[in-house]
């Protein structure tokens, strides 16, 4: 299914009005106050998000999953449903594949539909959390830190052959999340643990393309719930420079210890030109993986503002691959990923408007309030008629949640592949 032009423009129509008001007066309000609108305007229509391809159907607890009816069955489904979200927002023009979750059976096929879409192939997950059929040896006790060497190389090969499949589609980089750790004390030897990682991601590094990244992500709990291998972003950041250039830090919000000050995290990874990877989500209490921005804003905008600091004055750092890893257990996946998209966005366009020249001199100056005065005043501006005329201007939905409903897209998704298709891969 896809979206129909004119029944979009008419749905625009309806809100052009009152779209056109609001934006005219905070324009007014952001050229007095010495911004560029369209230079702003610019750098929220090349923001892209990747949608990761397990994201499309509802998620689950280990307490039960609830099905959400007209789920995409198969790849091309998903894609689709993918290139629903981007015609709406034009800010989720990526996909994220999960292999063996997601693997292509027919690659010309693949692209061209992704194409069709205005989707590119952004970096390409392994995983090595769960056994696969067939396979010959278990990760129950590990994976790239199993002290059975067998187990190691089957790791290895897992995630070369993503590697390979991931460059027939035009991805650039391979996400290694590693479930590997111990539940008890004394179960595993952590020394041992971490070499056997570094050793196994070195092996990893050696057959990525030159023009590759390798991501690594850090979790400091759960699916083991006594230590992680890669529990934390030093120990990542170690494992990268390890490997070598290539070899990047990837922060998953969702992935710390309750208030720990993930943009001081950010701004050190970019410091040092290793902050590869992004994983937007939200949580109250551990990696919830909750819709972007639902519980903590304002600790989203000033990771923002870290980051767009970072984009502008760290050119050792590479342009982060950005992706929204969330599950969906109660909403409609494709209306959460809408919320989490606009999120995104105005926590992206809210630090844009971060005055950084004020900043720099009341850092100088010691005046603490103003610092404060300066992120809050950026903060609490409605930036929302920017995100419509950013939507606009690329021919997206003035607003993405109302015409996704007026469309009917989710009934008609249903009508197309029946009230009970499950997401395939979960
Ligand atoms: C797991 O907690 C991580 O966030 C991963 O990034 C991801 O959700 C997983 O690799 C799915 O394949
Ligand atoms: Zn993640
Ligand atoms: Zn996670």
């Amino acid at each position: 299914m896809r979206i129909d032009e004119n029944r979009l423009e008419d749905a625009n129509k309806k809100s052009i009005a009152r779209h056109n008001e609001h934006f005219d007066f905070l324009a007014g309000i952001m050229t007095n106050d010495g911004h560029d609108i369209n230079a702003i305007l610019q750098k929220l229509q090349d923001f892209q998000v990747a949608i990761p391809s397990w994201a499309l159907g509802a998620g689950g607890t280990r307490f039960g999953r609830f099905g959400f009816q007209g789920e995409p069955a198969n790849l091309e489904q998903k894609i689709d449903d993918i290139g629903i979200l981007h015609k709406l927002t034009q800010t989720a023009g990526a996909v994220s594949l999960h292999i063996p979750w997601d693997v292509p059976s027919d690659y010309d096929a693949i692209k061209d539909l992704a194409k069709s879409h205005d989707i590119v192939f952004d970096a390409v997950n392994s995983n090595t959390f769960q056994d696969q059929k067939n396979a010959k040896e278990s990760y129950k006790y590990g994976s790239l830190s199993n002290t059975n060497s067998a187990v190691r190389e089957q790791a290895i090969a897992h995630n070369v052959d993503v590697i390979k499949i991931g460059d027939r589609l035009g991805s650039k980089s391979l996400t290694v999340w590693l479930a590997d750790g111990t539940n008890f004390p004394g179960q595993g030897n952590f020394q041992k643990a971490l070499s056997h990682t570094e050793d196994s991601l070195k092996e990893i590094y050696k057959t990525l393309p030159n023009d590759w990244k390798l991501f690594i992500e850090y979790k400091p709990y759960e699916p083991n719930f006594y230590s992680t291998v890669i529990q934390d972003w030093g120990t990542s950041f170690m494992l990268a420079n390890a490997c070598g250039d290539k070899a990047y830090t990837l922060v998953d919000l969702g992935h710390h210890l309750p208030n720990t000050n993930i943009e001081q995290i950010v701004s050190t990874l970019m410091l040092k030109g290793k902050l590869g990877g992004f994983h937007f989500n939200d949580s109250k209490y551990g990696d919830d993986d909750l819709t972007v921005g639902s519980v903590k804003p304002y600790a989203l905008f000033l990771i923002f503002n870290a980051l767009v600091y970072g984009m502008e004055n760290n050119p050792q750092n590479p342009y982060p691959a950005w992706m929204i890893d969330a599950s969906h257990n109660v909403k409609d996946p494709l209306e959460d990923l809408i919320q989490s998209l606009e999120a995104i966005q105005e926590a992206y366009a809210k630090a844009l408007l971060v005055d950084q020249k004020a900043l720099t001199l009341a850092q100088q100056n010691h005046d603490v309030v103003k610092c404060q005065e300066i992120l809050q005043d950026a903060y609490r501006t409605d930036v929302r008629p920017l995100l419509e005329k950013a939507r606009l201007n690329r021919n997206g939905a003035i607003n993405p949640i109302e015409t996704y409903r007026t469309l009917k897209i989710r009934e008609n998704l249903i009508k197309e592949r029946g009230a009970d298709s499950v997401a395939s891969g979960l």
